[in-house]
């Protein structure tokens, strides 16, 4: 067994680039070149490849995760492969050495030939995006050698003979032109493919170099890819991550089961479509706004944008309807007085809040079907017994909302301590994406603000999400009278799917019971 370390290779200096893909798991089997992990920095999202074949052992790292170059990736048992084709690039390289212009024969007795990059309609410099063969690779006359992909086209380079690659001499990422040398090939005149691949007779055999033409790329359905790990460029990975689109379910039509811009695009309209005639979201005008007076224009932080989409994602896919009710907070506020300064002593500030999340915990215990999700193909309710709840926070740069875990488990002193830590982090943009993960409910708390009410957006797949607004002194009648109490007013929006109208007041209503009297939080 021969354990590799793979690790983050030169990406142009940046440091502490977020890792926002991972494309391969242990047990995967990788060739070189495969697609290990997309990473996206201020400027730009890339892919590394694996610079060996093998299969993976062990991830080093997870999304969400910050790089630099060197960090280790993962573990390859490289085994087998890389051993085989160090031998297939040392022969190679032997051969070359020996004959250093036009190679002529290999070991096998077959002829050795460059390989060229053809008349590509005089465009220079073009990228190669994929390289589809590795040493050793037998290849069929017009099998795809590499695809490029230059402003206006992508095209697949295919193999002009059919034969067995000696040595690869470009690598994704790569410039190149008409007359680069992308790989030597040995033609195999006994290989069964070649008898079968009438091109490969025209080519002569012992004159090197050889261009192929070059080839639109082919359209084909073929599975996503053969070891299960998933083609696609950083653009389009990129647009598939900020969408929040799982590339796992298109299938695509390039080469490899390559999934090209065209195939999101198909997969976003279908989407579209797929609630019946009619359904489809009307496109909103463009509108010169500078007609009607000044402007100017403000980029949106990253944070937004994200926000901005799950936010329309949830909307458009949870059927919402807000519950409200007054709670009476006046005893639980005579006890956040008599504790604050306690608090205060042990550096934190004691805010409703906290006791709010206690209350929370009682209520998912009471009505279980709130501490649920709905599976992705909405025929199952996944029940949690664990009590992670999410807290929206207002930062800066938008909102975020980071995850308390074991709210269950906590004392309000723990949880106010919690919070106040919590929130300084998300205020600095200091969370990490395990900070946010795993959440089963959130609280959105504008009560520090002010408001009456209003109607906060289920964080799907969370089922429910509470929003607090301003506590008031009301005149509230006790059935003799008016008295002055403290009213807190709670507004519970949920996924109507899961939950009907009936429980949804139930649970509001015994919220309501548990911060009235929080001796209840003690059951
Ligand atoms: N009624 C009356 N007063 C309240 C209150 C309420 N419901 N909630 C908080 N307060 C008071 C606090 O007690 C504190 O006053 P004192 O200092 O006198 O005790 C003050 O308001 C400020 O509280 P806070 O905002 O600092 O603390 P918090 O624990 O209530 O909230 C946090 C923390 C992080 C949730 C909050 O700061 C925040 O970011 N809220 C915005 C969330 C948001 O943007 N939601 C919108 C999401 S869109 O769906």
């Amino acid at each position: 067994m021969a354990i590799k370390e793979i690790s983050v290779p030169d990406i142009g200096g940046a440091t502490d680039v977020e890792i926002i893909e991972i494309l391969v798991k242990p047990g995967d089997t990788i060739q070189e070149d495969s697609n290990l992990i997309t990473l996206e920095s201020e400027k730009a999202a890339m892919d590394v490849p694996s610079p060996m074949a093998g299969v993976v052992k062990a991830l080093k790292v997870k999304v969400g995760d910050k790089v630099s170059q060197g960090d280790v990736i993962l573990t390859v048992d490289a085994a087998g492969a890389t051993d085989d084709n160090n031998k297939k690039t040392q022969q190679a390289d032997t051969t070359k050495d020996a004959k250093p212009q036009h190679s002529e024969q290999s070991d096998s007795g077959s002829a050795l030939k460059e390989v060229l990059v053809p008349d590509i309609g005089g465009a220079e410099n073009v990228d190669v995006i994929e390289v589809a063969v590795k040493v050793g690779d037998k290849l069929a006359a017009d099998d795809p050698i590499l695809t490029l992909e230059s402003e206006k086209a992508a095209m697949d380079v295919p193999a002009p003979f059919a034969g067995t690659v000696q040595e690869v001499k470009v690598k994704k990422g790569d410039k190149v032109s008409q007359g680069h040398v992308i790989i030597m090939m040995s033609a195999q005149e006994t290989d069964a493919t070649t008898t079968t691949a009438p091109a490969k007779t025209e080519v002569p055999q012992q004159s090197a170099p050889v261009a192929p033409k070059a080839a639109p790329a082919p359209v084909k359905t073929a599975p996503v890819s053969s070891q299960g790990i998933l083609y696609a460029g950083p653009a389009v990975r990129r647009l598939a991550y900020e969408l929040g689109i799982d590339l796992n379910q298109i299938q695509g039509s390039g080469d490899k089961g390559r999934i090209t811009k065209q195939d999101l695009q198909n997969h976003i309209k279908k989407g579209l479509q797929g609630g019946g005639v009619g359904m489809a979201m009307p496109a909103a005008p463009v509108i010169d706004f500078s007609q009607f007076g000044d402007i100017s224009v403000e980029a949106l932080s990253r944070i937004n944008k994200l926000t901005g989409q799950n936010m329309q994602r949830n909307w458009l896919s949870v059927p919402h309807v807000t519950q409200f009710e007054d709670a009476d907070i006046t005893d639980m506020e005579a006890f956040r007085q008599a504790n604050k300064a306690q608090a205060e002593k042990q550096g934190f500030k004691l805010t409703p809040l906290a006791i709010i999340l206690k209350a929370v915990v009682m209520a998912l215990k009471q009505y279980p079907r709130f501490n649920s999700s709905l599976d992705s193909n909405g025929e199952q309710l996944i029940l949690k017994h664990y009590y992670h709840i999410g807290v929206a926070v207002d930062t800066p740069n938008g909102l975020v909302v980071p995850v308390l875990r074991d709210v269950d488990r906590k004392g309000i002193f723990e949880l106010a301590a919690e919070l106040a830590k919590i929130s300084q982090k998300a205020r600095e943009g200091k969370l990490t994406l395990n900070d946010m993960k795993g959440g089963c409910f959130t609280i959105s708390s504008l009560g520090g603000i002010g408001g009456t009410a209003f109607t906060p957006i289920v964080n799907a797949p969370e089922v429910a999400i509470l929003g607090v607004s301003k506590a008031q002194t009301k005149a509230v009648y006790n059935g003799k009278e008016f008295v002055p109490r403290l009213m807190l007013p709670l507004s519970l929006s949920y996924d109507h799917r899961v939950i009907d109208g009936a429980l949804g007041a139930r649970f509001t209503v015994f919220l309501s019971q548990c911060l009235s009297d929080i001796r209840k939080l003690l059951l």
